[in-house]
């Protein structure tokens, strides 16, 4: 048996992807598919706990699953599938919701602070962690590489493998581990470097670099980005340099350089306004090979069908078996099964 770990992540197709997103996640899915058994999922499921208009989540399913590609996902390496084109991820969400008490789902931070912001809040969006964690576990994963904001979900989802794992007394479910990049893992907005790069801020000009951005639009962001009064170009902790912090940060995980590195790169700069064009530039650089192998997916529909029909298919080879030995173990008769076994 191959020892290769097994790593299974999500991503939602909805709003506008970032390079928080990429950084932070996707860039690292693909940098490591040759050493792992790999699993990813546009998730369009998750997408639906809030509000969406059908039309533009249709597109913006199809458009992830090409800029996953287009950043290297290789359907050769890795099983690259949408999330409702396997069933067992609904189905089995239900029996993972029989076994999950309401607690644990209303103190999740990121229900809190998305449903604070809500005025009618959806079931499924309290729910959403619970089919997150049947994502990762009908995968048998080890690995879950993920950003910051999702290391509490992860948690979560262990929490639930092992009270299933107790409660039918057997080792059934893999307890997965979050994987957080060291740098990346955190990319701030431009626009206010105290809250995360957000999709659902990214409407807001000026807050996110979105991976479709055009040059001119990458540099507007860069150029208009909070900073402060002082001149000095270094990483440091006092929170009033949190926006060249953000700056540099971005430039060491694009380049893969050290912090001295970073600095020493600057150490001629000519103020802020230098720090930001050259930041935009070598972001702008890393997204144009990106964003033209985008426009040639998105222009060869069947093609993208036939890669994520191939996918779908070994994802389902996996995850059905497996929530249907869920359901035998939790008491369910088994279709065609006469001793209900
Ligand atoms: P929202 O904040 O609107 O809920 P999102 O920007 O977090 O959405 P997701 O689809 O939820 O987008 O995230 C996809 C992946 O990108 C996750 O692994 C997440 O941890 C990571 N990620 C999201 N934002 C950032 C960020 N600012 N920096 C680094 N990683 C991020
Ligand atoms: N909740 C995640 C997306 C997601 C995911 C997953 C990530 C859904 N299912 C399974 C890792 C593993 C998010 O919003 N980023």
């Amino acid at each position: 048996m191959s020892d290769r770990k097994r790593v299974f992540s999500g991503i939602q197709p909805t709003g506008n992807t970032h390079l928080g997103n990429y950084l932070g996640a996707v860039r690292n899915w693909a940098a490591r598919q040759a050493e792992k058994i790999n699993t990813f999922c546009v998730v369009d499921l998750h997408s639906l706990t809030v509000p969406q208009d059908p039309e533009q989540l249709r597109h913006e399913t199809r458009s992830m699953a090409a800029l996953l590609l287009a950043c290297g996902i290789d359907p050769a390496q890795s099983t690259l599938f949408i999330q409702s084109h396997v069933t067992a991820h609904a189905e089995g969400c239900w029996l993972l919701n029989c076994v999950t008490p309401l607690g644990w789902l209303q103190r999740m931070t990121q229900f809190k602070d998305k449903s604070a912001r809500q005025e009618s809040v959806l079931t499924g969006l309290l729910d959403y962690p619970v089919l997150m964690a049947g994502d990762i576990l009908f995968y048998d994963a080890d690995e879950v590489p993920v950003g910051e904001d999702q290391k509490q979900h992860v948690e979560l989802t262990r929490d639930i493998a092992q009270r299933f794992n107790a409660l039918y007394e057997q080792e059934f479910f893999v307890i997965p581990q979050p994987i957080i990049p060291e740098v990346g893992a955190r990319v701030m907005g431009l626009d206010d470097p105290t809250v995360k790069m957000s999709k659902s801020l990214a409407d807001k000009r000026g807050h996110a670099v979105r991976m479709l951005d055009t040059p001119d639009e990458i540099l507007y962001s860069f150029k208009r980005a909070v900073t402060d009064s002082g001149r000095e170009i270094a990483f440091s902790n006092d929170p009033d340099k949190a926006g060249v912090n953000n700056l540099l940060g971005i430039y060491r995980a694009i380049t893969g350089q050290s912090n001295a590195e970073v600095e020493a790169d600057f150490a001629n700069a000519r103020g802020y306004g230098d720090l930001k064009v050259r930041v935009a530039e070598v972001v702008i650089e890393t997204l144009r090979p990106i964003q033209a192998r985008h426009r040639e997916l998105m222009d060869d529909p069947a093609e993208l069908d036939r890669i994520l029909a191939h996918g779908a298919a070994q994802a389902r080879a996996v995850a059905q078996p497996k929530v249907d030995e869920m359901k035998r173990i939790m008491g369910l008769v088994l279709p065609g099964a006469a001793d209900g076994r």
